[in-house]
């Protein structure tokens, strides 16, 4: 009889806490789904001014009344760079919101006013709250970059000495100091072809003694370059880069990036790996890399009957560059 009280008594409490489970979740349940949405404490940063050389990450806090999905957006005023979080919970906190100064992706945040915008919604609200923040230093440059043309220190006549422009409309292989995905210029490869042919023009950069890389593992090296199309979404039909990376002994690597039809920069970080060879017996060695040559080519707009696209006739070809760098270990964070 004892037995039968005792499990008499320990099925209750199990009941009791089971039901006190189901409880508590469907009252958090109930809340995530009817309660009102409203903030209990207020977006707040680490103080106005982020010193990246000094401090190297920050977070941001604040709370509301349940669970939801958030957004944060910090805004770059002058470089329009994004650093962006999303989530679904009921705070932001040192868990979900570090910021080492990086953006998504090009352009990077400069020393600038940036505007910080917290969203949170539920099925029928959205609750706002901004800040504004200041970067006095930018997020120093992470380590193992090795920079081969950012187009910042260069005259186009130095930069254009073994490069080649096609005969065709409009064509523009200039620096540029508009809107760069880093720093303030970039290359711009545009024109249109209005014959036969794919290749519009190249940029040929012979890498110096000083730009000399060492000796890397190419399974663990990126090859890292900013690129743009047309700003105005209109995009030829297949227009791409083919990137070719030379070697004093003779070999080359090869890789595309194909089609190019955004409108805002991007960072591509592609592994050495990737670069193709049409020899079987060539070696990567960056030690070795003494060029890198940058095509920009697209479908012609001729008749299909010639292997063109007749839709691109009176189409810009645009395939913007910038900040063309190899990294050991990972990708470019812009
Ligand atoms: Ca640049
Ligand atoms: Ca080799």
């Amino acid at each position: 009889m004892k037995k039968i009280t005792l499990l008499f008594c320990l099925g209750l409490i199990f009941a009791c806490e089971r039901a006190y489970d189901e409880n508590e979740f469907l009252g958090n349940s109930l809340n995530d789904q009817f309660g009102e949405l409203k903030f209990s404490t207020p977006l707040s940063g680490s103080g106005l001014e982020y010193n990246f050389i000094q401090i190297s990450q920050y977070n941001f806090n604040a709370t509301w009344s349940k669970n939801a999905n958030y957004e944060l957006r910090i805004i770059g005023e002058n470089s329009n760079a994004i650093k962006s979080y999303t989530g679904y919970d009921n705070s932001l906190n040192a868990d979900n919101s570090i910021w080492r100064g990086e953006a998504n992706d090009f352009p990077s945040f400069k020393e600038e006013s940036c505007q910080v915008i917290l969203s949170v919604s539920d099925l029928d609200t959205t609750i706002y709250d901004t800040l504004n923040i200041y970067i006095n230093e930018t997020k120093p440059m992470q380590s193992d970059v090795y920079i081969i043309e950012d187009f910042e220190n260069i005259d186009q006549a130095t930069l254009m000495q073994n490069s080649f422009v096609q005969f065709g409309a409009n064509m523009d292989f200039n620096i540029q100091n508009d809107f760069a995905a880093e720093g303030q210029n970039y290359f711009r490869m545009r024109g249109e072809m209005t014959w036969n042919e794919w290749f519009l023009g190249n940029l040929v950069l012979n890498i110096n003694e000083a730009k000399t890389l060492p000796d890397l593992t190419p399974s663990t090296t990126y090859f890292n370059i900013a690129v743009v199309g047309s700003r105005q979404e209109l995009f030829p039909e297949d227009q791409f880069l083919e990137i070719v990376v030379r070697e004093t002994d003779g070999d080359e690597f090869r890789t595309q990036i194909r089609p190019i039809e955004w409108s805002s920069w991007r960072n591509f970080s592609i592994p050495y790996s990737e670069f193709e060879s049409g020899s079987d017996i060539a070696i990567k060695e960056t030690n070795k890399i003494n060029q890198i040559e940058i095509l920009c080519l697209s479908c012609p707009g001729v008749v299909g009957s010639q292997g063109g696209c007749v839709n691109n006739q009176g189409v810009l070809v645009t395939t913007d560059i910038d900040f063309i760098s190899f990294t050991e270990n990972e990708p470019y964070q812009p």
